[in-house]
């Protein structure tokens, strides 16, 4: 029966794994999952089946994803379409439910049959909050059910879940060649003393005073803008109507450029590109602290300000080793992004801490590094409770 039924058509070498993913919006859950999924398979040779309820969204980071197909293999993961009424399907060794997210009750039926039961995990949101490494690994067995889901916070101390990175980051990076992506851009190779910086934020109202300063440079500043949610301030900020990828405007000192949403293993080159990088959510947030270059974190935003909460625990966390002054300048900036004023005001002394804020962060990203890699330590944690 198990053999009609398993998802598993590819015999795995690292056994099956099931993991969940519902869409709450925006790319956030789906930009860790897929990338979780796709290290998981390539870099531990684990068959991976990845539920998603939303493939449109998917589609976005994974071009090649055929958003019509309920089931179908992308780059070594098999990506299922989640409906509502869920098939008959045999568990994997290890099921992953992501940010949280409800399983179907006929799966979680399923997982109390199937002998060995399935390792239950519940990845959890990134913070950097004190707390998490308290609460990181705990069991939590099913009232009713003979199972124990685990939660498995990432994190950037060494006792939780640490971050996503892949294998490969280092030697992709260093191939990167900065100016064939600007050619390809169409923009010319950096002068002497350019800002570049990456735009990839939520609606902001302070974005027309940053542009402004911007404009008033003494510098060039090239900013470069994916498609997306920040394009609906920036209109407005540029006096310009409808924008579309691929549109440049020159105004003042400041060039400001659409670029099209790439797939998700590209985002990191516009990141190596810039020397400053709005980021937001989760994802993007922790690859700009990969790349090591100065970078502003809009923070995905909750009810009654909790978000802030998060912010200032990161910020605490991020900023030990930082001198007073770049200190109280990223601090200061960042607030004034995520209240969406004041960032204009906020802006030279964040600028003038740029060089600082660089050198942090490479300093930072090695101490990420020691907090560990978190497909690997998933991966160690499953072998230990496999049964
Ligand atoms: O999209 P986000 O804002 O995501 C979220 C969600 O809102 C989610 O519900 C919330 O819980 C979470 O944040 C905290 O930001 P994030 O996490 O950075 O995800 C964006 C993804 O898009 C990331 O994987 C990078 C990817 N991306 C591309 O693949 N191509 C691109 O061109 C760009 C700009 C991004």
């Amino acid at each position: 029966m198990a053999s009609s039924r398993s998802m598993c058509p590819v015999p795995p070498q690292s056994g099956c794994w099931d993991l969940f993913c519902s869409v709450v919006d925006n790319f956030g859950d789906i930009g860790v999952c897929w990338r979780l999924a796709r290290q998981l398979a390539e870099e531990h040779g684990i068959s991976v089946r990845l539920w998603v309820d939303d493939l449109h969204s998917a589609g976005r980071l994974i071009p090649s994803l055929d958003t019509g197909q309920a089931s179908q293999w992308v780059d070594g993961v098999e990506v299922r379409r989640w409906d509502a009424s869920f098939p008959a399907v045999e568990p994997g060794q290890v099921v992953l439910a992501a940010f949280a997210c409800r399983l179907p009750e006929v799966f979680v039926e399923a997982m109390a049959r199937r002998l060995p039961r399935p390792v239950w995990i519940n990845l959890e949101y990134l913070s950097a909050e004190g707390w998490v490494a308290d609460c990181h690994a705990l069991p939590s067995p099913h009232p009713r059910l003979p199972l124990v889901e685990h939660f498995f916070f990432p994190g950037f101390d060494p006792r939780t879940g640490g971050v996503l990175r892949e294998a490969g980051y280092a030697a992709r990076r260093a191939a990167f060649p900065v100016n064939g992506f600007r050619s390809a851009l169409g923009l010319p190779p950096p002068v002497p003393g350019e800002l570049c910086v990456s735009l990839f934020s939520y609606e902001n109202a302070g974005l027309a005073g940053l542009l402004e300063a911007w404009r008033q440079a003494s510098r060039p500043v090239t900013c470069l803008v994916p498609e997306g949610r920040v394009v609906a301030s920036l209109a407005p900020a540029l006096g310009a109507g409808r924008l579309e990828v691929g549109d440049r405007f020159q105004r003042g000192a400041l060039t400001v450029q659409v670029l099209p949403f790439v797939e998700q293993r590209r985002y990191d080159e516009l990141l190596w590109a810039c020397d400053l990088n709005f980021v937001r959510g989760e994802d993007s947030f922790v690859r700009a602290q990969w790349a090591a270059r100065p970078f502003v974190w809009h923070i995905y935003p909750q009810d009654e300000d909790a978000h802030m909460v998060k912010l200032d625990a990161f910020l605490e966390r991020f900023g030990a080793g930082l001198d007073g002054g770049p200190r109280r300048a990223l601090a200061d900036f960042w607030h004034a992004w995520n209240r969406g004023q004041g960032a204009a005001e906020a802006w030279p002394a964040f600028e003038a801490a740029l060089p600082a804020l660089a050198e942090h962060g490479e300093r930072w990203a090695e101490r990420l590094e020691a907090a560990g890699e978190l497909a690997s330590k998933l991966v160690q944690f499953c072998e230990l409770k496999i049964e």
